[in-house]
């Protein structure tokens, strides 16, 4: 049997779905009360997501989709020949498309999410436009350890994380991560991210709050969800969607506000909410050109090149693992 690569994105990786009533019960016993954000993307939160990308005050997805195709010839020129592209946490392959159209050396495409429905429909429509590629969804949570079929691990790899996903990692949390995609990618692997850039509060706080409300029905599915799938009795009514801009630690962050003092009943225990407390349910991380390239630096990662768009509202960064290793050794 061929020795499967084994790599862990996260020194304590998140525990499985299996446990989202455990993770939910913790984060709402802690003071203050959390709950993870990846578990905002059940089947009604990625369309209510998907709706977000659509807004006109939701910037990001359509700026970095206008800089993949502007650069989209010179990210492809970084790629290595015969290469296999790792996607983590691949939703729509709408972005991947653009670079794999520009990229004919890429010799297969493995997307990576946790979603399978959407994984193996959006590997399908792959596989119909490029009927060359090898088109390998893997069904994973990419901050959880996930094997590597035996095929690719002959292939100089590449990775794309887009979206700005990394901004919701933690600073450290996306340093362990950036460490350890380049050990799944190996010396030389080329890893291309896109961040959201630190801009007016206005803007920020715009994309956070949108006038059709739709953030705000994505911030309060994740109540639905526990009511869903844990039995649980929280009235969406008596719950209000937060969203700031948080500039001392360069993030939006977003909150459930409960708005009287109410008892939450959630598999048998009891949740207490003062009048105003919140759920913290989300950071979403913006940096500069500067910070990121330190942070990937730090990460052991050089940047080779990024790109923005002429208002600078967000970057698409071309990184190599271990580019001067007599350099990046300090
Ligand atoms: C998918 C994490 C990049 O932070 O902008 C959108 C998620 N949350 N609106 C973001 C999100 C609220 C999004 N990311």
């Amino acid at each position: 049997m061929p020795a499967l690569a084994r790599v862990a994105l996260l020194p304590e990786p998140h525990p499985s779905s299996a446990t989202f009533a455990a993770d939910v019960l913790a984060g709402l016993k802690a003071e203050p009360k959390t709950l993870p954000a990846k578990y905002f993307y059940d089947h009604a939160g990625s369309r209510l997501f998907e709706r977000i990308t659509e807004l006109p005050e939701y910037y990001p997805t359509r700026t970095e989709l206008g800089i993949l195709e502007q650069h989209a010839a010179d990210i492809a020129r970084l790629l290595p020949p015969e290469c296999a592209m790792i996607e983590f946490g691949s939703g729509s392959c709408k972005k991947a498309s653009i670079l794999l159209r520009a990229a004919p050396q890429v010799a297969a495409y493995l997307p990576v999410d946790i979603s399978s429905e959407v994984l193996h429909h959006e590997a399908d429509v792959l596989r119909r436009d490029f009927p060359k590629l090898a088109v390998v969804p893997l069904e994973a949570d990419f901050c959880q350890p996930f094997e590597l079929p035996p095929e690719v691990t002959m292939l100089p790899r590449a990775g794309f994380f887009p979206g700005s996903t990394i901004g919701n990692f933690e600073p450290h949390e996306a340093c362990t991560f950036l460490r350890n995609a380049g050990r799944i990618l190996g010396p030389g692997g080329i890893f291309i991210i896109g961040v959201d850039l630190v801009k007016d509060r206005a803007i920020l706080h715009a994309a956070y709050n949108d006038a059709a409300g739709v953030t705000a029905k994505f911030n309060l599915n994740i109540l639905a969800r526990i009511n869903r799938e844990l039995g649980g009795n929280f009235h969406l009514k008596c719950f209000e969607h937060h969203a700031f801009f948080n500039r001392e630690r360069s993030r939006i962050e977003m909150h459930l506000a409960s708005i009287k003092r109410q008892k939450v009943k959630i598999r048998g225990e009891t949740i207490e909410f003062r009048s105003g407390e919140t759920i913290h349910t989300e950071n979403s991380y913006k940096y500069t050109i500067k910070s990121f390239s330190a942070l990937a630096r730090g990460s052991g990662w050089t940047v080779r090149a990024s790109w923005t768009d002429p208002n600078k509202y967000f970057a698409v960064y071309a990184l190599r693992y271990q580019d001067e290793p007599s350099r990046s050794g300090r």
